[in-house]
């Protein structure tokens, strides 16, 4: 039976919305050159952290090599990414921020 003939059927499965996106962490990377007071105003003006967390994740960004920002859907991590990057640059400072998938 089925509108495509014998042997065929047709099977709709509703579901509520169950599909989560798929999420990535932002990093930041150290190096020997960019002023941690400029990391820590990154982290305050891109990523909503009060002064003693941006402090905090700057400190482990030093003494570990990389750290979190955040964890955000693809579109905005990739907007973070940018945002940081072009502002670093602006001004000529060679810190790295890049997004992995969680
Ligand atoms: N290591 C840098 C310094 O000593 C500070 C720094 C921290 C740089 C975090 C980048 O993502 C970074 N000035």
């Amino acid at each position: 039976g089925g509108a495509g003939g014998p042997g065929t059927a047709i099977i709709t499965k509703t579901r509520t919305q169950t599909k989560k996106p798929s999420l990535y962490r932002v990093l930041l990377l150290n190096d020997d050159y960019t002023p941690m007071e400029f990391v820590v105003h990154i982290l305050e003006r891109f990523f909503n952290k009060d002064r003693e967390t941006a402090s905090r994740i700057m400190m482990h960004v030093h003494q570990n090599g990389v750290g979190e920002c955040g964890v955000f859907t693809y579109e905005v991590a990739e907007t973070k990414v940018t945002q940081v990057m072009d502002f670093a640059r602006k001004h000529q400072h060679p810190l790295q921020c890049v997004m992995e998938k969680k």
